[in-house]
């Protein structure tokens, strides 16, 4: 029989999407119909797993799936015999201490015997132990923002995206307890063949995240301005450099990295680049 790593990812929810498109860019074919518990891949020896988040944790300790897609606030929350194998950029937020906005905070110690209202009470206790605090911890499941408009508890501690859910309840954040993204996470070591299928999607989706990392970008310049230029932005080996029918004129691809790409971009003016074309890259291989 044909060996499978089997890859658990959130059956519906926020981290459904960015899986299932990670996996495509990485160019696994997976069907999903909606009520299946799981898809081979047609085109790549894997087999997906639709899960509830909370669950992928331990079906990953038990070896019922070899790896996991989860937010690292759940990979910490469960606690289970798993580690990180790569952090995916995606569903970033961040688990936050909230308290009603009427309320004057006046530092950590205004937490001391208040009562907190969590669905992570794994990490708001440890959050709370490592700053000398003792609370009292709530857990709730779902609609925590509404703890404290309905008396269950003083304070809140919920995943936050933009802030509008806790805007909307009247309650403000106040302390940051992690931040978090999406990550992939594996249990006890894989026999050699699922391994080596692994370090195949491994070696894709490290492809796909350097591609969104950086863009192809081509500009004209005047000749004296390529060394500068070629300073500015190297590439990946060097700058791809044609002439220019214009005398005295070249054209140059290179390739920009997205995070410090707008200041690159004014430096590049500053030497004389013209004609700049900044373009997104499919995939990059180094
Ligand atoms: O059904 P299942 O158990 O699988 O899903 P779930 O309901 O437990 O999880 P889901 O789909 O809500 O979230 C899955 C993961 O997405 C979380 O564990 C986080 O790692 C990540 N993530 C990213 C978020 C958010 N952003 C987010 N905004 N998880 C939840 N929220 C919620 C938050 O709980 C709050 O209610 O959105 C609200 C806050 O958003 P803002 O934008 O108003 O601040
Ligand atoms: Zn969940």
């Amino acid at each position: 029989m044909e060996t499978l790593l089997r890859l658990a990812i959130q059956k519906s929810g926020r981290l459904q999407e960015g899986s299932l498109e990670l996996l495509k860019e990485a160019g696994l074919a997976v069907n999903n119909s909606r009520d299946q518990l799981k898809a081979r891949a047609r085109n790549f020896p894997v087999e997906v797993l639709f899960l509830r988040d909370d669950d992928i944790p331990q079906y990953v300790e038990d070896q019922v799936a070899d790896v996991g897609i989860v937010g690292e606030n759940v990979f910490l929350e469960k606690k289970r015999r798993n580690h990180i194998i790569r952090k995916l950029d995606f569903a970033r937020c961040r688990l936050s201490i909230a308290i009603p906005r009427s309320e004057q905070y006046t530092g950590i110690t205004w937490l001391e015997g208040k009562n907190i209202a969590t669905s992570y009470p794994v990490i708001v206790k440890d959050f709370l132990s490592k700053h000398g605090i003792s609370a009292g911890i709530h857990e709730i499941s779902g609609s925590v923002e509404i703890a404290p408009g309905i008396g269950l508890a003083d304070a809140i501690c919920d995943i936050v995206s933009t802030g509008s859910t806790l805007l909307s309840n009247g309650l403000k954040e106040v302390e940051q307890v992690m931040r978090s993204e999406a990550v992939l996470i594996g249990g006890s070591s894989l026999e050699p063949d699922k391994q080596a299928i692994l370090d195949k999607l491994l070696f894709r989706i490290e492809a796909v995240k350097s591609a969104h990392n950086n863009k192809y970008i081509l500009l004209n310049c005047p000749n004296e301005a390529i060394q500068k230029i070629t300073s500015v932005i190297p590439g990946m080996n060097s700058p791809t450099i044609m002439p220019l029918s214009k005398p005295g004129w070249s054209s140059l691809h290179s390739v920009v990295d997205e995070n410090d790409f707008w200041e690159k971009i004014d430096l590049l003016k500053s030497f004389g680049a013209q004609g700049i074309l900044v373009i997104p890259i499919e995939k990059m291989i180094a």
